[in-house]
């Protein structure tokens, strides 16, 4: 596919961006009638221009209306309440418990904590069952309240828990499941919640990723005791920081507007050993903001995963996971594995070509929790019952989605990604050593 030069961002300015020297400051001034591939026939790690100017990133905050923003905090300065339950947060609850066809949304600073608070309230202890293939906060959220993690195994497909392995893993020690509903894929919890309530186990899910998704049978959190979101800046829809616990136990509910206010029962009587979990106004404000341009973020992530999907379909060695099914998911993450069999590069090789073309594609979740410390210490033999997870921790890799990003930009990515593995074998010769300060260390 050809692209024309006019659609690179800031193709006209140099930015200035590279070292000196490096082929990126080349060509300052070109004609925009002018075909990119006639330009830069090459790829950026053999000699050839990057294929962005500026960095290209997974995470960019989706910046919703300014001005909507500035009025809210505003109209908060006015009213001089900046936390404590203000009404921005009250305003931010009801939305996405309706959103979400929850009985209760308990806001928090971040789904860490969000997490760490559930877990609490449903009384935790003992042994826990949880994925490794996760961000590392699942995993913390348990063993800071001196609660065991098992890491299970996932399924390969859909990368969340595999019921029958979690089975497996039940002894008398265990009192929860803890799930991960991974990239905005919620399956399987069906029957997660089938075996917590055959072995008198609480079932929590961790939904950091899953605003504006839908369990496999259309409804939202009637499988699990509680689910957890979150709303920080890298997420679809953010507050910068913040989270939010949904909940249909009335008492589990009020048990946790307690614990996220240090436990306080009034002005002075405390009845809970809780913790400082609020989440502010100016974070609901954004919240609300964010919230207000949900349908224009989903349907930009929705068009640049179909794009993602048409451009990568030939691309040998690599396969785009999960496509959701329109409606149910709010398509954020673009997440591919590359096969380094057929590719003839690995993903680490991969990701580290991009960064040469100023692609920030990222490793999520590499090498697993279960290799981060202090687990990779406490449990040193874990992977040897994770093959699975050990496999995507090495294969898996997440692509730039989000307001920031358009169906043209994500047109040259995968062009340029198929470039890379047409030529993969002097690509993997350039990597070795390379000097650009781009390319990281994994890579070479
Ligand atoms: N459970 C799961 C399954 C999760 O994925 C997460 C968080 C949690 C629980 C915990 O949720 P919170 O407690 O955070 O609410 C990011 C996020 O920090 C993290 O929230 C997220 N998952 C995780 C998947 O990704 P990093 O360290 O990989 O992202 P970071 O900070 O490198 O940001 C990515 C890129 O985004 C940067 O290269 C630049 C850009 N960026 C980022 C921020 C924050 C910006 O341009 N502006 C910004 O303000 O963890």
């Amino acid at each position: 596919m050809s692209m024309r030069w006019a659609d690179v961002p800031g193709a006209l300015q140099n930015k200035g961006s590279f070292p000196v020297g490096h082929p990126g400051n080349v060509a300052t001034a070109l004609d925009n009638s002018q075909n990119i591939s006639d330009i830069c026939p090459d790829i950026a790690l053999l000699g050839g221009r990057p294929a962005f100017t500026e960095m290209l990133a997974v995470g960019r905050p989706n910046v919703p209306n300014r001005r909507a923003f500035l009025a809210r905090v505003e109209r908060m300065m006015e009213g001089r309440q900046f936390t404590n339950n203000g009404p921005m947060v009250r305003e931010f609850e009801a939305e996405v418990a309706r959103d979400m066809a929850a009985d209760h949304c308990i806001a928090t600073c971040n789904a860490t904590v969000g997490l760490e608070l559930i877990v609490h309230a449903l009384g935790l202890k003992g042994e826990v069952i949880v994925p490794s293939f996760t961000f590392v906060a699942t995993v913390h959220a348990l063993y800071r309240q001196n609660i065991r993690p098992v890491f299970c195994d996932v399924d390969p497909e859909t990368h969340c828990l595999d019921p029958e392995a979690v089975e497996a893993l039940i002894t008398s020690s265990t009192t929860g499941i803890l799930g991960v509903s991974l990239w905005g894929t919620y399956s399987g919890e069906a029957a997660l919640r089938d075996i917590a309530d055959r072995h008198g186990l609480k079932f929590i899910l961790d939904s950091a990723h899953s605003y504006g998704c839908a369990h496999e049978d259309g409804t939202m959190t009637r499988h699990c005791h509680a689910e957890v979101l979150s709303f920080h800046a890298t997420k679809c829809i953010q507050a910068m920081e913040g989270g939010a616990i949904l909940t249909d136990d009335d008492e589990v509910a009020e048990r946790l507007r307690f614990l996220v206010n240090f436990g306080f029962a009034g002005e002075d009587k405390v009845l809970h050993l809780g913790t400082n979990g609020k989440m502010n106004e100016a974070e609901a404000a954004m919240g609300l903001t964010s919230l207000e341009a949900k349908e224009r973020i989903f349907t930009r992530n929705r068009l640049n995963l179909e794009a993602y999907a048409a451009g990568l379909k030939e691309v040998p060695g690599i396969r785009l996971v999960g496509l959701p099914r329109p409606g149910t998911h709010n398509c954020q993450y673009v997440v591919a594995e590359v096969d380094a069999g057929v590719m003839g590069l690995t993903r680490d090789e991969l990701v580290g070509a991009l960064r040469a073309e100023n692609v920030f594609a990222r490793r999520y979740f590499h090498p697993g929790v279960h290799r981060m410390e202090p687990y990779s210490g406490l449990f040193p033999d874990a992977g040897e019952r994770l093959p699975v997870t050990e496999r995507l921790a090495r294969n898996v890799m997440v692509l730039p989605n989000g307001l920031e990003v358009s169906r043209g930009m994500v047109m040259r990515l995968t062009d340029r990604i198929a470039a890379i593995a047409r030529r993969a074998g002097e690509v993997r010769e350039a990597l070795k050593g390379s000097g650009d300060p781009r390319v990281p260390e994994f890579a070479r």
